[in-house]
């Protein structure tokens, strides 16, 4: 399939926490126009492909893109309109080779991952396919993922005193994405009455969750469960389940010791506490559950509680192919979290879940706290068949329009699969 770009540029807009990001505009020699917006995160991991910002203190505190617009607009249209193309991996190689570094520091891997995602979308319009079904899989059959909203919200992505930074209800007993739709967002109802009969506050976090001023896991744990049952389902597996994202980098401290609520957790304590949890509550998946840096501490709670629970890593695998291959010869974890932006092209990204398949691991395709409205990640789950997604709660535009994107291609293909893979 060869296929000529005439022109990329980009934007500098907002994302959804008001911080600017960039919206990339591609257009092909067949007349094909296709935009991508680019994700933010806040909790990132130290590996993550780097994130071009201008450091200008007198333009949103330092946070502007104007260089990487800049990089867009001149060196990768430059190079991307100079001659033909055969697939998107060529092209997303090819700007890794203008860039140079081995994270993407030069060019920004926010100006390669918002090209990339334009690209693959806009070769997907060019044949009139929908990108789920554009998007190159690896084997495994097209499948409607299980959304996993995070309806309460701490950490690094609300200002209450809660440590652990995602709650997330997931409809795993659901019979249609459709009805998944409907549980998250039933039960997120039932919990907003449950927070406020018990006289908390329900301002919302980051990603659409709820941000009360709870301390202790567990108390929250105790209200989700609680809101699923007022809501009608039954909890675990079978009906609405639960997984956390601690993001236990943010409260690792440098003495290699955990801080959750003002007490210090060695690693051992932490997987202990994380046991109890799973069989107090209805738990089926834990993401970094412990710091990037605690390599020997995620050998051990893979070991413990692995064949239990999927455990994710994130803040240490950050989508990266090299990365996670290492993981899996190590048993770090037993699945990945997968974000675009993490590693910066939609090629790599797709190598990143092809490696998790083949060993076994599981695959979570995953928003960033900053976002925009682009849904690229809800064909992106649905292409790879990975089976589960997070995106936020089912509150905030920029959270819903990859949910109901999923409502849409669920209901345009009603023979697709919905669920975890077997
Ligand atoms: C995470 C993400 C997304 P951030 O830790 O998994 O929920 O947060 O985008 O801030 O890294
Ligand atoms: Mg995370």
């Amino acid at each position: 399939m060869a296929f000529e770009i005439t022109h990329v540029s980009a934007l500098e807009i907002l994302d959804s926490r008001a911080r600017p990001t960039l919206a990339v505009t591609l257009t092909l020699a067949d007349g094909t126009v296709a935009e991508a917006g680019v994700p933010s995160g806040a909790s990132t991991g130290t590996r993550e492909a780097v994130e071009l910002r201008d450091g200008d203190p007198t333009r949103f505190g330092g946070s502007g893109v104007l260089t990487a617009v800049a990089n867009v607009n001149s060196e990768l249209n430059a190079a991307l309109t100079a001659h033909p193309w055969s697939s998107l991996a060529e092209v997303d190689q090819a700007m890794r080779d203008l860039d140079g570094t081995p994270n993407k520091a030069r060019l920004g891997a926010n100006a390669l991952i918002g090209t990339s995602m334009a690209l693959a979308r806009a070769l997907a319009a060019s044949t009139d396919t929908p990108l789920y079904d554009w998007l190159p899989g690896f084997g495994q059959a097209h499948r409607l993922p299980v959304p996993c909203f995070n309806v309460l919200n701490g950490g690094a992505h609300a200002p209450n005193p809660l440590d652990f930074q995602e709650f997330m209800i997931c409809p795993i007993g659901a019979p249609s994405m459709a009805e998944a739709v409907r549980a998250g967002a039933e039960v997120y109802a039932a919990l907003k009455k449950r927070l406020a009969a018990d006289g908390h506050a329900t301002g919302l976090g980051d990603e659409g969750g709820f941000a009360p001023d709870l301390a202790e896991p567990e108390e929250v744990l105790e209200l989700i469960v609680a809101a699923i049952t007022d809501a009608g389902y039954p909890t675990g597996k079978a009906g609405v389940a639960i997984a956390l994202d601690p993001a236990a980098s943010e409260f690792y401290q440098a003495d290699g010791s955990y801080r959750v609520n003002g007490t210090s957790f060695s690693s051992e304590d932490m997987i202990a506490r994380y046991a109890e949890m799973i069989d107090r509550f209805p738990i089926w998946s834990i993401e970094d559950g412990l710091g990037e840096a605690d390599n020997a501490g995620w050998q051990k709670l893979t070991a413990t509680l692995g064949e239990k629970i999927q455990l994710v890593g994130d803040d240490n695998f950050c989508t990266n192919p090299a990365i996670i291959t290492q993981a899996i010869a190590d048993h770090v974890a037993n699945a990945a979290l997968i974000k675009v932006n993490q590693i910066g092209t939609v090629s790599e990204t797709l190598d990143a879940m092809r490696i998790c398949h083949e060993a076994g691991y599981g695959q979570m395709v995953s928003h960033r706290s900053g976002e925009t409205p682009d849904t690229f990640i809800a064909d992106l789950a649905v292409a790879t068949g990975c089976g589960q997604i997070k995106t936020g709660a089912p509150a905030r535009g920029e959270r819903i329009a990859k949910y109901n994107r999923l409502v849409a291609i669920a209901a345009a293909d009603p023979a697709l699969p919905f669920g975890l893979p077997d």
